[in-house]
């Protein structure tokens, strides 16, 4: 039986266990929809090619399989471009596969054609043009191998129409031949030996988890080693939920709005361990100020990343689970009880950022309550502004791969699309977007693609009528004067639920938090909660540009 190369595709994927694929069609991808049409995936028709491959991100960042995304050639294709580089910053395995003009006319600026492999090239692990259907088992195949293994990441594959239309002679390979490609897996052995002699000898040990650690799925092995050596545990946004909220070691997140505690244990440390992280910038504060007193481990898959920001003492490339198992192998339980009760006792010490204020409805005010009345059952997926700083501070987690946000691109318009997908990998989960009116407006037009699909998902919208981290940053750094931050003609949040005939509440005062919560939660549907919040949050402590980690404004939450 002869088949196309479009069958082709869709047999790979499905022999690659993919089950849900988000996209939208367009003319060059015709056939590639065809094959679908006859195949048990299911298709999920987002409203814009963005809301898919963030939707992609947010079903293989809890569902643990890769995501798959499709798009058609030209504009659908460029849709994808940002969803793409927010999954290679965040490390998400992603497969994206996009229509391309017929072999003949690219290059030809043809209708609807871009050079969409060249576009991505920085932006992708790997793209792939597709020259004759004969190759297409091979790179599917390849294409979610390289995806989800190593580092993970996106992946592109082009598809020029003829070449879909083609009889497709090739084969599934038994095995993936990629001699360039070899990702580490087992930590050098001297080095995992010294990292755990380092760790015995230290004073004052820290750990600090990034997404490496959910990734890698060692979450376990993280918190092990953390209580066999008596360290407090920090957590980056990516990192946050790999080890529980409430254990007595977790320090909270560091950085440029972290917990005050966890930048002080940074800035005292003798020995930083850092486990699947990149030491970003909002982390770092000015890297030159940045653990003055520690000797620094750094374990990572990716070697690329060992001593690209930070200086580091013992880089271990590696997978981060082997690694810590075998690091963990060769400790004997140690006290540094000193240091301990010390960061016990700052945490004590720590300021209460935010101020309760019995008249005026805030942010953290509602992000305390739902911690309580969901008792921290829930996956949260977040947009990017103040509302994502402070449910990162605030939310209360259990376990990893229950705080999706957009961390290294800070992508806003993320958050509602993410929950689609997370609620989709993950049917029976109570699901909240945390979102601002500013990101939430970027891409509300998926409710259609939620409601369409059944999903009950909470959307929780902060709305200050203003663009809040951007009126903070003005705030600091142009001597409060304002410029393009007020958002007006926004619709009423309310209405728009009704007229998607969903359920929409609002929550304008502290009083009626409890019982719009309450009930938003107890129903099993897509709902908006719009709180009206006031202007003037501000999301504290701040790290300002040039400033070390120890020079951090505290304030009050409020005006400043
Ligand atoms: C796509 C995109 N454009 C611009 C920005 C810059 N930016 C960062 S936060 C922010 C404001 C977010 O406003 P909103 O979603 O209302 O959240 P708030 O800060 O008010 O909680 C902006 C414009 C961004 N992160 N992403």
């Amino acid at each position: 039986m002869t088949i196309t190369g479009a069958e082709a595709l869709v047999q790979g994927l499905v022999s690659e266990g993919v089950s849900i694929v988000f996209g939208y069609p367009g003319g060059a991808i015709l056939p590639v929809y065809d094959a679908l049409r006859n195949s048990k995936i299911k298709h999920v028709l987002v409203r814009q090619e963005q809301g898919g491959v963030h939707a992609a991100s947010g079903y293989a960042r809890v569902g643990g399989k890769t995501g798959v995304c499709m798009a058609t050639s030209g504009p659908g294709a460029t849709n994808l471009v940002t969803g793409l580089a927010n999954a290679y910053m965040d490390s998400t395995p992603l497969v994206a596969i996009t229509g391309q003009v017929a072999r003949s006319m690219v290059g030809t600026d043809a209708f609807q054609e871009v050079d969409i492999t060249g576009i991505t090239h920085p932006i992708t692990k790997h793209s792939y043009l597709v020259q004759k259907a004969d190759d297409i088992p091979r790179i599917i195949k390849e294409a979610f191998h390289i995806a989800s293994t190593g580092r993970p990441g996106p992946v592109l594959i082009d598809v020029p129409r003829d070449v879909a239309e083609e009889i497709c002679k090739g084969k599934v390979p038994d095995k993936v031949n990629l001699p360039g490609y070899k990702p580490t897996m087992q930590g050098h052995s001297a080095q995992v030996k010294t990292a755990a002699q380092m760790m015995i000898a230290a004073k004052r040990p820290v750990l600090a988890a990034g997404g490496g650690v959910i990734l890698a799925n060692a979450a376990e092995e993280l918190v092990q080693l953390a209580e066999m050596i008596q360290a407090p545990v920090m957590t980056t946004l990516m990192g946050l939920g790999s080890i529980p909220t409430v254990h007595d070691l977790y320090l909270g997140m560091p950085g440029m709005h972290g917990h005050p505690s966890a930048n002080k244990a940074i800035m005292e440390c003798d020995l930083l361990v850092t486990v699947g992280m990149r030491f970003d910038d909002r982390l770092t504060g000015a890297v030159g100020k940045f653990a003055p007193h520690a000797k620094i481990i750094h374990i990572d898959i990716d070697p690329a990343e060992i001593g690209k920001n930070v200086r580091v003492n013992i880089p271990i490339v590696g997978h981060v689970k082997l690694v810590l198992q075998s690091i963990i192998e060769r400790l004997e339980p140690v006290q540094h009880q000193e240091w301990f009760d010390k960061i016990r006792q700052w945490k004590t010490e720590d300021p209460p950022l935010y101020l309760a204020d019995e008249e005026q409805l805030t942010t953290p005010m509602v992000l305390q309550r739902l911690n309580q009345l969901t008792s921290g059952d829930m996956i949260v997926t977040t947009d990017v502004g103040q509302h994502q700083m402070f449910a990162a501070q605030l939310i209360r987690l259990k376990h990893p791969k229950s705080f999706i946000t957009s961390g290294g691109l800070g992508t806003m318009g993320y958050g509602f699309p993410a929950a689609i997908g997370v609620q989709m990998a993950k049917p029976e989960a109570r699901v909240v977007c945390v979102t601002g009116d500013g990101s939430f407006q970027m891409s509300m037009s998926e409710l259609a693609t939620a409601r369409e699909q059944g999903l009950p998902i909470i959307i929780l919208l902060f709305n200050n009528h203003c663009l809040g981290l951007v009126r903070q940053l003005q705030h600091f750094y142009c001597d409060r004067r304002q410029m393009a931050v007020d958002i007006t003609g926004s619709p009423d949040f309310v209405k728009l639920a009704e007229a998607y005939g969903i359920k929409g509440y609002r929550i304008s005062h502290p009083r009626e938090i409890d019982q719009v919560l309450q009930q938003a939660l107890a129903q099993d549907e897509l709902t908006i909660v719009e709180c009206e919040i006031r202007h003037e949050e501000y999301v504290n402590p701040n790290v300002l540009a040039g400033k070390g980690l120890d020079e951090m404004v505290l304030g009050k939450g409020g005006n400043s």
